[in-house]
């Protein structure tokens, strides 16, 4: 089921206080005894952290650290190549390392002095209510795992490079986090489940797979692609829409796979005015009429 947005391996709270991760047949990770353990591990230590409390240090492993060395070395010349200026603006400010996975509490003491942003420790989903509604606090939800070693360059889980390489280095960035911020005050301000998903449609359309042009070449500030070797050397091929409110919050998309439609917005100026004008706007009803004009259908449960 993936009304949330986003793909996450089920988590489910034990009769003994841990939490267990459920990996499908089909992930990778799924035959792979010492991956769950971890994955498990993992998720346990997140889900003990309580507002207040320091970010819980993971133990990451050697096999973990290669992990994040092989696929922040593979993203350095492609961030350069094919990522928007002001990713690498925030690339620049906050100068993630390399060749160790950074602790979430690393991470978000570098990001305060430059926008003030911090992690909190995800163990699987957050509710899209949560997860926006921290935004507003300058707070991201954050999984700290690594994906498995056997895919490197795509996974569609979110893990610790997608959240911290990907949306990490967006957080640096002020431009962005106004972004962020916008959208997470438009999903406190809307009600009803309807609204909430239109907004969340175009966030998962900009912040997370947008790509825009940039001295007529397309670049890349979606942290989903930014954090994908392997889909940021796709996403020149793909259909190309221009960036329009409704038909994001009404398009389709597998989350499991590269994406084939995305929507090329004429500058990161032009993001700020039409994405951020809209989450900064936004009212059920003001979605329910949009909804309605495009002819999608609009239950207002
Ligand atoms: N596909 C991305 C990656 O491999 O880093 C993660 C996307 C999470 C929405
Ligand atoms: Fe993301």
């Amino acid at each position: 089921m993936f009304t949330e947005g986003q793909y996450f391996a089920p988590v489910h709270a034990e009769a003994d206080g841990t939490v267990s991760v459920h990996l499908g047949s089909g992930h990778p990770g799924f035959a792979d005894p010492d991956y769950r353990a971890r994955r498990d591990a993992l998720a346990t230590l997140a889900s003990t952290w309580r507002p207040g409390d320091p970010l819980p240090e993971a133990d990451y492993t050697d096999a973990e650290h290669e992990v994040w060395r092989v696929v922040s070395e593979a993203l350095v010349a492609k961030h350069r190549a094919r990522a928007c200026r002001e990713f690498l603006d925030g690339k620049e400010a906050l100068n993630l390392p390399i060749d160790h996975v950074p602790q979430l509490s690393e991470v978000s003491g570098w990001l305060a002095p430059l926008t003030g942003f911090g992690y909190r420790p995800a163990a699987g989903l957050v509710p899209l209510r949560e997860f926006y509604g921290a935004l507003d606090e300058r707070a991201f939800w954050s999984t700290q795992y690594v994906r498995h070693h056997s895919v490197p360059l795509y996974t569609p889980e979110p893990d610790v490079l997608h959240e911290v390489v990907g949306h990490g280095n967006t957080l640096a960035d002020p431009r962005f986090t106004a972004l962020y911020e916008l959208a997470g005050q438009a999903s406190r301000r809307v009600r009803t489940p309807a609204a909430l998903e239109a907004v969340s449609r175009v966030f998962w359309f900009t912040l997370e797979f947008g790509v825009l042009w940039e001295d007529r070449e397309l670049k890349a500030y979606g942290a989903g692609i930014l954090s994908s070797p392997g889909e940021i050397e796709a996403f020149r091929g793909v259909t190309l829409k221009p960036l329009e409110i409704a038909a994001m919050a009404t398009q389709a998309y597998d989350i499991t796979d590269y994406q084939h439609v995305l929507y090329a917005a004429e500058s990161f100026s032009q993001v700020e005015d039409v994405v951020g004008g809209f989450w900064a706007e936004c009212t059920d009803d003001s979605i329910a009429t949009m909804l309605a004009d495009a002819g999608a259908s609009y239950d207002p449960a």
